[in-house]
């Protein structure tokens, strides 16, 4: 019997609803990302929903928890009101919350290790622009606190191809704006939803893993610098650095988490926090940080805007594993990086007897190798730094290890970098990202490139741009990686061009872009030399003809009409 009359629905009653399928519901490298329009359609979210919730779950859906946590981008809210609406329908018995639907990816990823839950949706574009215009974003992690591995998105996007239904509880409304934990009945069974607050596991767990007091002492004798950007780290910065360590509050910057990060990409690199590097070519500061939307990816800068490449970033930190507790504690196996991340942690690796590994570009596939006790630490070229505390990268954390470096030292950066190329050599690297080509130039380029490699004429051959400096090949290939743990095989991976004396020439296309296609090309080249002032060279001095050879080889121009990249790293 209906409690409303009428013909109305009993209050939290199951209902299944029909639907059929959206084209292109296929994960990219760091789950869906469409333009906010794409998601607000009727039923486009929901069956995206519906199939993580079948494919992440499986036969452990009903009474199983999950975690919900945004970045705070437009469409943020509702999307964490529909989550929670279909996990009840779907027999999700626990859900955990940030407050206001708000998490960072990485705090999000502890808190689904921390509470021990089955899986969790993260809510994101990333370092993608937001706003009614922009873009949005769902992911599924799994129960390790990291992306779901690519068994199960191909399985999420199978389903989203024959969807017929999806259920719902229509009527469900919790209020996620308050913290506290409420119960909800729902045909027969309990749903909880534990409301908690964004910032405060996470802050207790960077508490454990790093020295505050240490770094505090430092960072009070120095001037720092902290961007969020306008994205989802904003009331991380102001706890950890002026509430715990006492900054005053002008050195966190952007810190109001706004739905379209005040307009901007919010992408920590020279080119969109360009108003940090401004800042700090003043000098007077010695270390700044920014952050993505999400607060995974890192830029880190010193004293007059001394640029650190994240790939310098990571192998600085492999070699100063002294300088954090945890890792003293922890211990560390190994590294591990993408394939288009620089060759500089293998140098670390070697010198140190620890194993180093290279997979595709894109977290998710660190995550076996971390479950598997092989590797403590990795990292990626687009500002991406973390290790095993949890399953995501980590911008806070690598801005805290950062610090924890300079203050076990006390060097500047600058000078901690020069020391790492006297004992290892510098890997010169620099990535060309070519945004918004067109879909079609973007594959031909790609096919051509896939062309050369087969042909057996390009092997062996030697490369030279026009004023003569020329490269050998030694090898070259569209990269495919097996896993080491569960042997799943990932192919077209990349186009590598290896040369002789460690030089690289990498092609791939962009999984992050909602729209038309980006051509990254990733270029690198190592030195080692006697003289520590070589090691000052600019990086794009050093690499131009390799970033020469790359261009023409692609016919990029041709294909694309492009002159020059959209950004620069
Ligand atoms: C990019 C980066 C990749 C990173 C991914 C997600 O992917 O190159 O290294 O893992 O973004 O990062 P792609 O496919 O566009 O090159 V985030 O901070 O956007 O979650
Ligand atoms: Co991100």
């Amino acid at each position: 019997m209906s409690c409303c009359g009428g013909g109305a629905m009993a209050p939290n009653s199951i209902e299944t609803i029909t639907t059929s399928p959206f084209e292109g519901q296929k994960p990219g490298t760091s789950g869906l990302r469409k333009p906010v329009g794409t998601f607000q359609q009727p039923h486009y979210s929901e069956n995206f929903i519906q199939a993580g919730l079948i494919a992440g779950l499986g036969d452990k859906l009903v009474g199983s928890s999950l975690a919900v946590g945004g970045d705070g981008r437009f469409f943020c809210k509702e999307a964490a009101q529909l989550i929670i609406k279909m996990a009840a329908a779907n027999g999700v018995s626990r859900i955990v919350i940030g407050q206001n639907g708000i998490l960072s990816t990485p705090a999000c990823s502890h808190i689904i290790r921390k509470y021990k839950l089955d899986g969790g949706f993260i809510l994101t574009a990333s370092h993608n622009p937001g706003g009614p215009k922009g873009d949005f974003g769902i992911k599924y992690n799994i129960s390790n606190g990291g992306p779901a591995p690519e068994g199960i998105t191909d399985k999420i996007y199978k389903i989203t191809q024959t969807i017929s239904e999806y259920k719902i509880v229509p009527n469900l409304k919790v209020d996620i704006s308050h913290k506290g934990t409420t119960s909800h009945k729902i045909a027969g069974a309990t749903l909880t939803v534990e409301v908690v607050d964004s910032v405060t596991d996470y802050v207790e767990f960077m508490k454990e893993i790093f020295n505050f007091s240490k770094i505090k002492e430092y960072v009070k004798s120095k001037n720092i610098l902290l961007n969020a950007m306008n994205g989802v780290t904003g009331p991380y910065l102001q706890k950890i650095f002026v509430k715990e360590m006492g900054l005053p509050s002008d050195s966190c910057l952007n810190c109001e988490v706004l739905p379209d990060f005040g307009g901007r990409h919010p992408d920590p690199n020279l080119t969109y926090a360009s108003d940090l590097v401004d800042i700090m070519k003043q000098g007077k500061h010695d270390f700044a940080a920014a952050f993505d939307g999400d607060g995974d990816r890192n830029m880190i800068l010193g004293h007059k805007a001394f640029f650190v490449t994240p790939c310098d970033s990571l192998a600085v930190l492999a070699g100063n594993l002294q300088c954090i507790p945890y890792f003293q504690k922890h211990g560390v196996k190994g590294f591990a990086r993408s394939m288009p991340t620089s060759e500089a942690v293998d140098k670390v690796a070697e010198k140190n007897g620890k194993e180093c590994f290279e997979v595709p570009t894109g977290w998710k596939f660190f995550g076996n190798l971390m479950d598997a006790g092989k590797i403590n630490l990795c990292g990626e070229e687009s500002f991406g730094t973390g290790s095993d505390h949890i399953r995501e990268k980590d911008g806070i954390w690598a801005a805290l290890a950062w610090l924890s470096v300079l203050a076990h030292k006390n060097k500047s950066v600058e000078e901690v970098l020069m020391e790492h190329w006297e004992i290892y050599g510098r890997n010169f690297f620099s990535r060309y990202d070519y945004e918004n080509v067109s879909a079609e130039a973007g594959a031909k380029l790609m096919e051509g490139l896939d062309k050369l490699i087969q042909d057996p004429k390009t092997r062996g051959m030697t490369f030279s741009d026009p004023t003569g400096k020329s490269y050998r090949m030694q090898y070259l290939d569209n990269f495919e990686y097996t896993d080491p743990i569960d042997g799943s095989v990932s192919k077209n991976q990349g186009i590598r061009f290896l040369f002789e004396e460690g030089s690289r020439i990498i092609y791939r296309l962009s999984g992050t872009g909602s729209s038309g296609a980006t051509i990254r090309i990733y270029v690198e080249g190592y030195e080692k030399s006697e003289n520590p002032q070589f090691y000052k060279e600019d990086a794009q001095d050093f690499l131009k003809p390799l970033i020469t050879i790359a261009v023409r080889t692609s016919k990029l121009k041709e294909l694309t009409g492009r002159d020059q990249p959209t950004v620069i790293t």
